[in-house]
């Protein structure tokens, strides 16, 4: 099968601080206790419900996770402010969100052997943008000093595979000849830390990946793109209403639902069924059998999700190695996720191999690659 076009390069950057899960739960219990005792007359009196803690347990048997990074420990562990303390800069410095996908970027171009100047397209994608405009991926390209556009996209959890697909299509239609896309998925601002069902879900990090087109390329350790597939089809379950006009609405600003909100439940009952059929129809249709497939590098959004998926395809649990997980060590990243998984286990596999890197998110989005080792 003819290579689209191919990944020379990857990388993954984690900011140092970590908040393991019991650090999490003390935090978030000492906030727990502090509300609960100075509103004792209203739960005696029937009037308000009493906060439930949180605990490691649940948390690492319902999600797999057992602590993540963040770019600002800081305020997040305070039970009296519940949120990264994230000072804004000037104008005229680089941003936070730029700083923080340069890490990755660089490690790509030099995992690439790729000079800056050499790339003609960046796609900075990822969840949240700190800003609508100038776009974060101009910022970085004048960081970087590549040549050509840059632009930003967002697709939920599916933003990395999303920006695969269309960096892959410009450099098959020719407007672009070599492109870095970068995911610089600073999850923690965009986190309710009082809430729950959801304050141990995310952490921070960044990939990227630089892609060119499939003549130029006989490195040894590249990456065949042989196909991509994606689906979107809405749905709120998975939700922030946090944008451009919430200050039009003074009253409503600092509600809940300007952060991260979701019904896990129902997002579980839904992507169960949805992602194996996702990826058997699209490995039907480019004519390679599952059984071909030796690695599943898939998005790490719960540990019993990815199970769930693998089995259903499969009908029987992952051999160690084929389906690695980094949810553990570095909570749910996002679009950045399923790249981690990819970034940090595709050496070992043989020139030929193929592998199957699925994100599926909020939107509902899904993006699957097939990818082949040269
Ligand atoms: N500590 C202790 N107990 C708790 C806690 C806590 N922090 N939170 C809940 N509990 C309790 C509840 O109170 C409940 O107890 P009871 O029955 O007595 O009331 C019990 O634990 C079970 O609660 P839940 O049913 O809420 O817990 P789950 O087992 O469902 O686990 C999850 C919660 C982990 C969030 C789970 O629902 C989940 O993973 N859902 C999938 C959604 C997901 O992964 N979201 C992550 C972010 S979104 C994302 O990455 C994209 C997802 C895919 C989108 C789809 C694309 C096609």
């Amino acid at each position: 099968m003819q290579a689209k076009a191919v990944i020379i390069g990857s990388g993954h950057y984690v900011p140092e601080p970590t908040i393991t899960n019991d650090e999490l739960c003390d935090a978030f219990n000492a906030y727990v206790t502090q509300i609960n005792t100075s509103n004792k007359a209203a739960i005696d009196a029937g009037t308000m419900i009493a906060l439930r803690e949180s605990s490691p347990e649940f948390i690492t048997k319902a999600s797999g996770i057992q602590e993540r990074h963040v770019i600002a420990k800081e305020g997040i562990l305070d039970p009296q402010r519940m949120q990264p303390l994230i000072p804004m800069r000037q104008d005229d410095e680089i941003s936070v969100q730029c700083e923080f996908a340069l890490q990755s970027a660089q490690k790509a171009l030099t995992a690439a052997n790729c000079d800056a100047k050499d790339i003609d397209l960046v796609i900075v994608s990822a969840s949240n943008l700190q800003r609508l405009y100038p776009g974060i991926a101009v910022e970085l390209q004048k960081a970087l000093g590549t040549r050509g556009f840059a632009y930003d996209m967002t697709v939920g959890c599916s933003s990395s595979t999303f920006a695969i697909q269309v960096a892959t299509d410009a450099i098959v239609s020719g407007s672009a000849t070599r492109a870095l896309i970068v995911n610089p998925e600073i999850m923690s601002p965009q986190i309710n830390w009082r809430d729950r069902d959801s304050h141990f879900i995310f952490g921070d990090a960044s990939t990227a990946l630089v892609l060119e087109t499939a003549q130029r390329t006989n490195k040894p350790k590249s990456w065949n793109i042989l196909g991509t597939k994606l689906y979107s089809k809405f749905s709120s379950t998975v939700r922030n209403n946090s944008g451009y006009m919430n200050r039009c609405d003074p009253q409503d600003i600092s509600e809940d639902d300007k952060l991260f909100y979701q019904q896990g439940r129902k997002v579980f009952k839904d992507i169960c069924p949805l992602i194996p059929v996702f990826i058997q129809e699209h490995l039907e249709e480019l004519k390679v059998p599952l059984s071909d497939i030796k690695r599943f590098w898939l998005h790490q959004a719960n540990s019993n999700i990815n199970l769930h998926i693998f089995k259903r395809m499969k009908g029987r649990e992952p051999n160690p190695g084929e389906m690695p997980m980094i949810l553990n060590e570095y909570g749910n990243t996002s679009s950045a996720g399923s790249l981690i998984s990819f970034d940090k286990y595709h050496d070992d596999l043989p020139s030929g191999a193929l592998g199957i890197l699925c994100s599926f998110g909020a939107g509902y989005s899904a993006g699957n690659v097939l990818l082949q080792r040269q």
